[in-house]
């Protein structure tokens, strides 16, 4: 059988490539919902509404386990899919613990989109583990669209990246989480910004609770790509590799 990522777009590829590196002998369907991305500007019922659909093709297409590659749609709706269905459902959960179990002696700042910085799901998480009030969130929506159109280290990124951090002291922060999968293609310009900030995002964290929740087979490993229930190929093939070869050349950067 297979397992099913997806996002509402090309982030969640991030979470593919991990899963690819950790589990060579699985399957996988990857499904990108390009006719709604961004998650990050929908109501919580319309993601709800999304993902429902999306867990549904995945279990109509043979998946053993599902991941929910996206932060957004994992604080709008993993709680309820899990009362829904009976195969393993993996979210994403943003790599706060781990931030600060390593660079706890500073600040930690978590930025994602609009909705996780604001959700009950991050909310409750920084409630557990920051108990010493280390951690700041802050919202980053435009580094959605940019990635979508394959917008990495321009200009226009890094003076976005540079004002939308600038309430941010940096010397009293020693990591920086990236609780968006989208925001995996940018480490380079964080790290062009911030060079002594530890980047860390949750993608390998997500893939070792999978590997927990499901049955390892020895199959000849394969992805299928999806935009939205339509099987992707040619052009818009080529434009899935670009995004994982760009994965690949920044995979030194960051844990
Ligand atoms: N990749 C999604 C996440 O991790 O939150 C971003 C979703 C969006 O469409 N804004």
């Amino acid at each position: 059988m297979k397992i099913g990522i997806f996002d509402s777009g090309i982030g969640g590829l991030s979470v593919l490539y991990e899963a690819m590196q950790l589990l060579p002998h699985e399957q996988f369907i990857y499904y990108a919902d390009e006719k709604h991305v961004p998650y990050g500007e929908k109501t919580r019922e319309e993601i709800i509404g999304y993902v429902d659909e999306i867990i549904q093709f995945m279990i109509d297409h043979n998946c053993k386990a599902i991941v929910i590659a996206c932060n957004t749609a994992t604080s709008a709706a993993v709680a309820l899919m899990r009362k829904k269905y009976d195969i393993p459902i993996i979210g994403m959960e943003p790599a706060v613990k781990k931030a600060v179990d390593l660079y706890g002696n500073q600040k930690v700042l978590v930025c994602a989109t609009p909705i996780t910085v604001k959700g009950k799901k991050m909310l409750d998480l920084v409630e557990r583990v920051d108990k010493d009030h280390l951690v700041d969130l802050v919202a980053l929506p435009k580094l959605v669209r940019f990635a979508e159109k394959q917008e990495f280290n321009s200009d226009e990124v890094l003076a976005y990246l540079k004002e939308a951090l600038s309430k941010f002291d940096f010397k009293e922060y020693g990591s920086l989480v990236l609780g968006c999968t989208h925001f995996n293609y940018f480490k380079d310009s964080f790290h062009q910004l911030l060079p002594h900030v530890h980047l860390l995002d949750g993608n390998r964290g997500t893939i070792n609770y999978l590997m927990k929740n499901i049955e390892l087979e020895n199959l000849e490993s394969s992805v299928e790509y999806y935009y939205s229930a339509k099987r992707v190929s040619g052009e818009e093939l080529k434009r899935i590799e670009r995004y994982l070869e760009r994965l690949k050349n920044m995979k030194d950067i960051g844990i």
